[in-house]
């Protein structure tokens, strides 16, 4: 827990602190809600201290926030969007004029104004939620596509090269403590068992018949924040891993997040299931947006793809486990086992209906085509 009344000030707020407490559900950086006072009037903004252990330069990661968040309001104006500034998160500038602000203890702070009336879902709530999460995360990819100017920075280098992570996994089982290493024992035979999955993409990559595409890299329901009101996708978030990537990293964890019947970190497995209608409104709405630009490819890997991201987010949650916790936050001790088990009994539930999905992919496509 900081101490928001020290970070404030480093920020050109013009606008009075009143107080803060910690916000949201992430499990990366520290974010804090804070109330202002504007002549009377209360308004809110989001202060974070991004988590330098994960993102190794945090300056460099927000040029590529400013890049982006600057290129997305500039088309949201050129469009006459109405409401551009809560279509896009903004910057708001340090005391120096920077879009970043470092504290007396070395840590590295931004500001985005609160987008109002609309939040992100740690669980979802109805098709309709993941049709307009799907859409907006495919418009937001084509927003990117036009950046101008150099390649993206790689925030967090091979973030989804899933072959890397197995070996990570690898070594975290040889130095792991043996007791954490047994109780993970039947976690790391499903992981090892389909090795072969692991390399199907970045394979795919590597022969260039997926193109490398500027892509969001963490597309969890809970970082796009839908409207209370009509769920429309208002604002994509936490934009720290947006950087070059695959669309079926994109389209993988929106599988992996929207369509199961349980939240992440469900204990009882038993309860773990997969919502074939919701995966069918997340094509729909992926496709609505992103259609015009995925090759075929692309569209014939995106069932596929939800059984990749749901794998490495096992196998990432399994990692952190053994090496004792030093990635994610946790809640409770085992909490990132148990984060595993529900990724890998939601992987079964997936192959258990591939067959499915795949069905729903050719017949979606083919309507939007
Ligand atoms: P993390 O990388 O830790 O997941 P996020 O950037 O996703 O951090 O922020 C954590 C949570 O804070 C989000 O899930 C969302 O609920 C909330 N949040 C972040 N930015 C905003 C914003 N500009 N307006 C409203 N809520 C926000
Ligand atoms: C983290 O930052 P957050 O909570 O939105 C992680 C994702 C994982 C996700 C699992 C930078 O996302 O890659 O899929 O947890 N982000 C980073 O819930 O590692
Ligand atoms: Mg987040």
């Amino acid at each position: 827990m900081h101490d928001l009344s020290r970070i404030a000030p480093l920020f050109d707020m013009r606008a009075d602190f009143v107080h803060a407490y910690p916000y949201g559900s992430g499990h990366i950086n520290d974010t804090y809600c804070a109330w202002y006072d504007l002549a009377g009037h209360r308004i809110r903004y989001i202060h974070q201290r991004i988590n330098h252990k994960v993102f190794k330069d945090p300056v460099a990661l927000m040029r590529n926030i400013e890049r982006v968040t600057r290129h997305a309001l500039e088309r949201l104006v050129e469009q006459g969007h109405p409401e551009a500034r809560r279509r896009t998160l903004t910057t708001i500038p340090s005391v120096d004029g920077h879009a970043w602000a470092i504290d007396p203890e070395g840590n590295c702070w931004r500001t985005y104004p609160f987008i109002e009336r609309a939040r992100g879902y740690d669980e979802i709530q109805s098709e309709k939620q993941a049709e307009e999460a799907a859409k907006a995360f495919g418009e937001f990819q084509k927003l990117a596509a036009d950046l101008p100017g150099e390649r993206l920075l790689e925030t967090i280098p091979n973030f989804h090269h899933t072959p890397k992570r197995l070996e990570a996994l690898e070594q975290a089982i040889a130095k792991a403590d043996p007791q954490r290493r047994e109780a993970a024992k039947a976690e790391i035979e499903v992981a090892f068992a389909r090795e072969d999955d692991t390399r199907r993409v970045t394979d795919l990559i590597e022969s260039g018949e997926v193109p490398e595409r500027v892509t969001h890299n963490d597309t969890k329901l809970n970082n796009v924040l839908l409207d209370d009101v009509t769920s429309e996708g208002v604002c994509v978030i936490d934009l720290d891993t947006t950087m070059p990537g695959s669309v079926l990293y994109d389209f993988g964890d929106m599988v992996r997040t929207a369509c199961p019947t349980t939240r992440e970190d469900e204990v009882d497995v038993s309860r773990i299931g997969l919502r074939l209608d919701r995966f069918e409104a997340l094509l729909r709405g992926y496709l609505s947006s992103a259609s015009s630009f995925l090759n075929q490819t692309e569209v014939d890997h995106l069932a596929f793809s939800g059984k990749l991201l749901t794998l490495e987010c096992g196998i990432r949650f399994l990692t952190d486990f053994l090496e004792g916790d030093v990635y994610f936050k946790t809640k409770r001790p085992g909490h990132n086992l148990d984060r595993c088990r529900a990724q890998f009994a939601f992987l079964k539930a997936i192959e258990a209906k591939l067959p499915q999905m795949e069905d729903m992919v050719q017949t979606v496509s083919g309507k939007v085509a």
